[in-house]
């Protein structure tokens, strides 16, 4: 059984969103305005809809504590949905390329988008994101910190040094930004960027990094192909709506380079470091080698293509006449890269969590910690 387990139900405009955690250790104090203050980042960012002024998501808790601990049974919540028009909504005749649209209707054998947009939005997101919230608070307990930033947006990058730039300063400087972006001189480029994009009625995409910080080595594995954290990881990002491309370290950029430009050399770390005696030159590797994690801050980067609906409506087809139509439009972000960040950070969050619990797993958050403690006491010794 994994340690720890989550699911999501709800329609973008059902009655509400829903998410199960089963697997948190009992005696967890959670922090529930820390989950809202994640599901209003996700609603954020320059760029976004009219759909995020009527939203308000606040997370409800359902189940799985007691004077605000956790018991060890599963922790279910919901997220209102505002909009929540399901039943009075027009079937879309045109799907959009790029959406879930038409491959959700071939694949249900139905002639009506409506009935896969629903549960293919991106609105799922937000569930995803208090699961996330949820899940990091236990990696908090033991001084992991997950992070992420946008590092590109429709072509405008970030300089290239902009978490290393802003140090610790980085949370201050990411939430004034209007694309939770580290770089304040990208910002006006990308601010036009995304202006021009809207003048001409188009979309954009970009890229973000999620940084684990303070991860200990040694969570995932290679005994089966299935625990490598490495593709766990990718998966996770890979299952966040339009991500097309993830990145660990140098990602492609390793390809091109000998083995002399791309390992990161072992050291020995005088006075130990808090994973014991040995320190990397380099952090190439992104913190993950031989499917685990090495004790380097994970760094994590996806590509998000940009938002399907378009107002100027992509070629597509009327599925009642298959005519030669262009897609409608109904109202949509011009981008929401910023989200994905977010978005990216919670699930990134989710597998973490479930990797360390793997290796310190106990009923509660005492046996959690005995089991860490005494790991990291033989890790000292070695
Ligand atoms: C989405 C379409 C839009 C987005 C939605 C994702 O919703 P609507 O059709 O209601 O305007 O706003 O994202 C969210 C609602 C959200 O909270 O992120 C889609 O089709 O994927």
């Amino acid at each position: 059984m994994p340690r720890l387990r989550w699911t999501t139900a709800g329609e973008s405009h059902g009655a509400a969103l829903v998410g199960v955690l089963e697997g948190l250790p009992a005696g967890m104090a959670l922090d529930l305005a820390r989950v809202d203050r994640e599901l209003a980042r996700r609603q954020g960012g320059y760029g976004r809809s009219k759909r995020q002024r009527i939203e308000q998501d606040r997370i409800e808790l359902l189940s799985g504590t007691r004077a605000g601990k956790t018991l060890g049974s599963p922790v279910s919540f919901r997220i209102e949905n505002k909009d929540a028009s399901i039943e009075r909504l027009e079937v879309p005749a045109t799907p959009r390329p790029g959406h879930a649209d038409l491959a959700g209707c071939q694949k249900y054998g139905v002639a009506d988008p409506r009935l896969v947009l629903e549960r293919a939005s991106a609105r799922e997101t937000a569930a995803r994101v208090a699961l996330g919230a949820l899940a990091r608070q236990l990696l908090e307990a033991f001084g992991i910190e997950l992070f992420s930033h946008v590092t590109a947006l429709g072509g405008e990058e970030a300089r290239a040094d902009a978490f290393e730039a802003a140090g610790e300063a980085r949370a201050e400087l990411r939430d004034r930004s209007d694309f939770y972006c580290l770089d304040p001189e990208a910002e006006g480029r990308l601010r036009a960027r995304v202006d021009g994009a809207a003048e001409e009625q188009d979309s954009l995409g970009g890229v973000f990094e999620v940084r684990g910080l303070g991860v200990p080595p040694g969570l995932g594995g290679y005994a089966q192909a299935g625990e490598r954290l490495s593709a766990r990881l990718g998966a996770a990002l890979f299952s966040i709506p339009a991500i097309k491309g993830v990145e660990i370290g140098l990602g492609f950029g390793a390809a091109a380079r000998p083995g002399s430009a791309v390992h990161d050399a072992i050291l020995p770390a005088d006075p130990p470091g808090p994973f014991g005696r040995f320190r990397r030159a380099t952090n190439r590797a992104g913190g993950l080698e031989g499917g685990m994690t090495n004790g380097e801050p994970l760094v994590l980067r996806a590509a998000m293509k940009p938002i399907p609906t378009l107002r100027r409506g992509l070629p597509s087809v009327d599925l009642r006449t298959g005519a030669a139509v262009p897609a409608a439009y109904q109202r949509s972000d011009i981008t929401a890269v910023p989200a994905a960040s977010v978005v990216g950070e919670a699930v990134v969050a989710l597998v973490l969590a479930e990797a360390f619990l793997e290796k310190f797993g106990g009923d509660s958050l005492e046996q959690v910690r005995d089991a860490h403690s005494a790991w990291l006491r033989g890790l000292a010794a070695l």
